[in-house]
Parts: structure tokens; sequence; C-alpha cells
């Protein structure tokens, strides 16, 4: 199994939490059959700030991978999770569609992704823990209907195809179900939006899937 403690030159370090978006890459990983290791950069405690992390993620978040067979066989990082699902879809030619209309769904997911169904579904995060009624109305309201509304999108696409890309699964789908996977937390049914639902059963059923949401990213003990 991939995500195994130990190292061999040519395992991958993964440095991320147990967030969505730490979660798309150890989906993407385990689907890959990459070996790699992890290693937790807990936010909760500020270890995304620390000068050696910084040194591979300057924008200090999670995620980033080290891969020291990188091109010309030298070691590379890579932050931001798009780019890394990207460098690994182009690394192993997995979940990267050779058909060329597929090829660009792939990629305008993805970017739906990284611009919409992240950033707002965790603006609704941030704001449904505020105490303050004040500060918390306008902003749930703000960010919920905006997250309602992607998920409205989304419903639409996946009504007429199988996956974000078309008939075969792709690292547009590894990138939206690390957020879809936190619909309780931000407050949607997916029985509201059953096309969504059907293929969050479908991928989430993956046993590649599974295994990445299965792996520690927190400290234990
Ligand atoms: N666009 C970035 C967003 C990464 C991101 O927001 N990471 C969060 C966890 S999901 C984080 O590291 N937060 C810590 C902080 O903001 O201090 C990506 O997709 O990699």
């Amino acid at each position: 199994m991939s995500g195994r403690p130990e190292r061999s030159p040519l395992t991958i370090q993964l440095h991320a939490f147990d967030t969505p978006n730490g979660r798309k890459i150890s989906v993407a990983l385990e689907e890959m059959g990459l070996p790699y290791s992890v290693h937790v950069v807990d936010i909760t405690q500020g270890e995304q700030f620390d000068p050696a992390f910084l040194k591979i993620s300057p924008n200090g978040k999670i995620p980033a991978i080290v891969d020291p067979a990188g091109p010309d066989g030298q070691p590379i990082s890579v932050f931001e999770s798009g780019a890394i699902l990207i460098y690994l879809a182009e690394k192993t030619g997995m979940f990267w569609p050779a058909d060329p209309a597929a090829h660009v769904a792939t990629m305008e997911w993805l970017m739906f992704q990284m611009g919409g169904f992240g950033p707002m579904p965790g603006q609704v995060h941030h704001f449904i823990a505020l105490t303050d009624e004040t500060d918390r109305r306008y902003g749930l309201k703000r960010f919920m209907d905006e997250t309602r509304r992607l998920y409205a999108v989304m419903n639409q696409r996946l009504s007429a195809n199988e996956f974000f890309a078309g008939k075969e699964i792709s690292i547009a789908d590894f990138a939206i179900v690390g957020w879809a996977w936190r619909h309780p937390r931000h407050k949607v049914d997916l029985a509201d939006f059953p096309h969504v639902q059907r293929w969050y059963q479908a991928v989430m059923a993956r046993p590649g899937v599974a295994r990445g949401f299965a792996v520690a990213l927190r400290q234990t003990g």
C-alpha cells in the first residue's frame, strides 16, 4: 500500500493536513498507485509557517509535494493542489484524458474547482464558525448561495456526463471530491443535487479514493 511511512529513493513526500485540499492529493496518489510518505503539517499549530515548509510552499499553505525523481531525474517540489494534480497526471499519464475534448474538460473542471468550488465553500466554513450573528449573517448568506449555485452547475454537468471530463474519471474529479466530501460542513444536502449525489457515491466507492481518505493526515497519539 502506498502512504506507508517507509521511504525509498522514489517515494514522493506528501506534506498535508486533513483538509479538502490535502485529501485531493492523497486520493490522487492512491489512485495512481504512487509510493508516498506522509508529512503532516498541522495548520492548527502554525506549522505551515515553518521556514523549512515555506521553502517548498512559499504561500504557507498545504498541500505540497517533493518528488525525488522529478524532471531530468532531479528532485522537485510542487505547491498548489491544482499544479500538483497536473504534475502527477503528467508524470503518470493517468487520469489525464488523451482525447482532446476530454482533456479540455478536465482542465475546465479542475480550474472550476480551484477558482470556485473550494474558495466559496471554504468561506462558508469560515463564517459558519463565527458566533457573532451580525458578522455571520451576511457572509454566510453570500457564500452559501454561491456554494449552492456551484453545486447546481455541477449537477447540470453531471446530468449528461458520468464524470466531469465525460466518460472517464480524471484529476478534475479528485479535485472536486475533496470539497464535496465536506458537504455536511457547508450544510449542503446532496439529495438536492441528485446527479452530484450519484457521482459522489460512485467516486467515493472506488478503493483508491477510499484509501486516499483513510490515510492519516493528522498526528495521532
Ligand atoms: N489554492 C491552494 C489553497 C490551499 C489552502 O487553502 N490550504 C489550506 C488548508 S485546506 C491551508 O493550508 N491553510 C492554512 C493557512 O491558511 O494558514 C491549493 O489549492 O493548494
